[in-house]
């Protein structure tokens, strides 16, 4: 892969959770070697260090499960600015969470730095979950559980900073999803988001639907946002996650959709999220997330192209 200049933009956000740890995601990505893993593929670094939050008033909402939420505007707000930034230089921004929540900034941040470019963003949503939830259907509360609704441009959101860029959810890709609640049921269809359960890649296999996504993506000129979310993964290769659901993705699958990403050289940003290192059993997490980002910045086994069947 063509060398690039990777931005890291530490996240530590874990308002949008039901429990703490998130907060020392950014530290335990830095010490798995995530910066050295990337200079030896060849690319520079540029650690931007930790964002941090904007203050904001409390606010309040009338679903009485939400909690943190001016906490979670807060972080959505200074990220927003921080993703525009990062993604207005030209690199490729990675950012290192902190919980999901960090994509209620991320996202609208790269999202509108491609407005301006006049090129449509896609998105790939590898978790076990939509995240799909408004302000009024959360029933946890959990902000975490909204991103992709909000960013989507859905209603519901009036408490969220105004959006200035949305993604159209036609080109939202969800892969991985194997815990959706019945609102987030209900709005995926309505809204036409192309979400592959993890029933439908036991029957189908993982590359078939990516590769027609990211088809889709190059038929488009698309910049592709990829939010990687540690809960994607079966919780028996990484357990540094509070919300586990067992039946995720394998080594091998999440592997491939990485090197496959990689190979379509469309990947514009990345999100690592929701890693909890206070989970975590030595550090065996927070190394295999870096080493699916190794993946996608072009790590291989073989030193030429895979041959096509
Ligand atoms: N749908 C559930 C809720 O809203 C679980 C959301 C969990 N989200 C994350 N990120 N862990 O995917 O509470
Ligand atoms: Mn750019
Ligand atoms: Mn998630
Ligand atoms: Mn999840």
């Amino acid at each position: 892969m063509t060398p690039k200049t990777c931005t890291l933009v530490g996240a530590p956000v874990q308002s949008g959770a039901s429990q703490p740890g998130c907060i020392m995601g950014p530290d335990a990505f830095r010490t798995a070697r995530l910066e050295d893993t990337l200079v030896s593929l060849g690319h520079k670094v540029d650690d931007r260090g930790n964002v941090r939050p904007e203050t904001v008033d409390a606010t309040k909402h009338s679903n009485p499960a939400i909690h943190d939420l001016s906490e979670t505007i807060g972080w959505a707000t200074a990220l927003e600015q921080a993703a525009f930034d990062a993604a207005a230089s030209d690199a490729m921004p990675i950012f290192l969470g902190g919980d999901h929540s960090l994509s209620i900034g991320t996202v609208p941040g790269v999202a509108r730095h491609w407005a301006e470019k006049d090129r449509p963003l896609f998105a790939l949503w590898l978790d076990a979950h939509p995240d799909f939830h408004t302000l009024e259907t959360t029933g946890s509360g959990n902000l975490h559980g909204t991103p992709v609704a909000y960013f989507c441009g859905l209603g519901g959101f009036d408490a969220y900073p105004p959006l200035r860029a949305k993604v159209d959810p036609a080109n939202v890709c969800m892969l991985g999803i194997r815990s959706v609640d019945p609102a987030e049921n209900a709005a995926l269809a309505a809204a036409r988001v192309d979400v592959h359960d993890m029933r439908a890649i036991d029957e189908h296999g993982i590359a078939a639907p990516l590769r027609a996504f990211l088809d889709r993506v190059r038929a488009a000129n698309g910049a592709l946002h990829v939010s990687l979310d540690v809960d994607f993964l079966d919780p028996a290769i990484a357990p540094a996650v509070g919300t586990t659901v067992p039946g995720g993705a394998t080594f091998r699958e999440a592997h491939l959709v990485m090197e496959m990403l990689c190979d379509s050289g469309l990947v514009t940003s990345l999100d690592l999220v929701e890693l909890n290192p206070f989970l975590d059993e030595r550090g065996r997490t927070a190394s295999l997330m870096v080493d699916l980002c190794a993946s996608l910045m072009g790590r291989k086994v073989l030193d030429r192209p895979t041959r096509r069947f």
